[in-house]
């Protein structure tokens, strides 16, 4: 809840990069009108989770409280309904202003800023939210209250919405209650052009944090050392990490989540970078591999070029109607045809031992976007993330792109990042070329 962490103070610590303004209330109205009825949908910022002693993880705003409010701050509440002729449809719930506190972790939100960002006019600061909401639900006008009742893994702490749900089936025994999880997260599928501007804006921090790393890769630094490197020019760029870098030297790169980072760079190793940036809320994930020693060996060109066909010939097949899968498919054809031709394959089933993933997942305020796969749809956000990986060989290799779907084909948000061969050793030995 640093000052510098809200969606109002955002702008002034984007560097040259514009925040365009997404239009939360846009979101409001597409949640209310997917809706089967004339429900209440109640939803919650969260709050920060305990990490030990009296420290809490960094909080992080729930993404769907976000993406229909643009507030940002624990314990926030929202309550939306279609407008009615009685009672406003919106109201919005924040923390009141706390001296002491803001005395300790700096400026809490003002309900004038609240307004300003969620576009939301009653705006409250009252504490008494639940009040509020048995009013509304005991008039028995709401046919449906609709929470945010996701639980990704049976054994996951309840959230804020699943301990409401049962506070309110206790309080009121009857009302129906429904999840209004799918119909956000089939909402969140589709970006809007701000939300493709964020993550454009995210991909050239990306571009920045990787340059700082080129800088300083060579045989003996330290993978931690080139992490340092990434995050503190994303840092000086006034954005976040999107997620735990990977940088991984040689055979630690064939561990899909290495975080490790303890190891030096071998002589002639290829160095794997699968790292972003995070701006406004939204999330660059981008992947390069570098060549330690400025060129790759005979071995590793090989099959870094048959990862670049993969990401190429799956990427020019992106276009409105294709399905999902089919990405994968193409994606799988062209590696076990590359691997088949390098003599480490004889037939495309051995494929599973060097490529075991699907080569794209949506992209936007979560890194694994949310929202269902079927078929591809203008202004869809996804990663094309073709990789091999030979732990006998001590090599693997990933080329990960962020692409927007267009009417007609694909927008490489990340083209500006080499990802050919020679393109990386070229903007390698450019870095290295520059003092610093
Ligand atoms: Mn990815």
């Amino acid at each position: 809840m640093a000052d510098g962490n809200s969606e109002a103070q955002r702008s002034k610590h984007s560097g040259a990069i514009p925040l365009d303004a997404v239009d939360w209330a846009a979101n409001r109205r597409r949640l209310l009108a997917a809706l089967p009825d004339d429900g209440l949908v109640i939803l919650f910022s969260g709050a920060p989770v305990a990490k030990s002693a009296d420290e809490d993880y960094p909080y992080a705003p729930n993404r769907n409280f976000l993406y229909v409010t643009g507030l940002d701050r624990p314990n926030q509440v929202v309550v939306l309904s279609r407008p009615s002729g009685m009672v406003g449809s919106e109201v919005a719930f924040i923390e009141p202003i706390d001296p002491h506190a803001e005395t300790w972790t700096g400026k809490m939100m003002t309900v004038d800023e609240a307004r300003r960002v969620s576009g939301i006019d009653d705006v409250r600061t009252e504490p008494h939210w639940r009040s509020y909401v048995n009013r509304l639900v005991s008039s028995g006008r709401w046919p449906t209250v609709y929470l945010d009742l996701e639980r990704r893994a049976w054994g996951e702490p309840a959230s804020e919405s699943l301990r409401f749900a049962h506070e309110l089936a206790e309080k009121h025994p009857g009302q129906p209650i429904a999840n209004v999880y799918p119909a956000l997260a089939e909402l969140r599928r589709i970006k809007s052009a701000a939300e493709i501007s964020r993550v454009r804006g995210a991909v050239a921090h990306t571009r920045r944090g990787l340059d700082a790393i080129l800088h300083h890769l060579r045989p003996g630094s330290f993978e931690y050392e080139l992490n340092g490197h990434f995050t503190g020019a994303l840092l000086r760029g006034g954005v976040n990490i999107a997620y735990s870098s990977i940088v991984a030297t040689g055979v630690n790169a064939t561990v899909m989540h290495y975080v490790t980072l303890r190891d030096p760079v071998g002589a002639d190793d290829a160095v794997l970078v699968d790292a972003a940036a995070e701006f406004g809320y939204y999330k660059a994930d981008i992947t390069r591999t570098f060549p330690a020693s400025g060129r790759f060996t005979a071995e590793q060109a090989a099959l870094y070029d048959v990862v670049w066909d993969a990401s190429q010939e799956t990427t020019a097949a992106i276009k409105p109607g294709v399905p999902h899968a089919e990405l994968n498919r193409i994606t799988r054809r062209v590696l076990a045809r590359g691997m088949k031709a390098l003599g480490h394959m004889r037939d495309e089933s051995e494929l599973d031992q060097y490529y075991f993933y699907n080569v794209s997942h949506y992209l936007g305020l979560d890194t694994h976007d949310v929202g269902e796969y079927r078929e591809l749809e203008p202004n869809m956000v996804l990663t094309v993330e073709p990789g091999l990986y030979l732990k006998h060989r001590g090599v693997g290799i990933r080329i990960e792109d962020d692409v927007a779907v267009t009417a007609s084909g694909a927008d490489v948000l990340s083209a500006h990042i080499p990802s050919d061969r020679r393109g990386v050793e070229d903007w390698l030995a450019a870095c290295q070329a520059t003092p610093r």
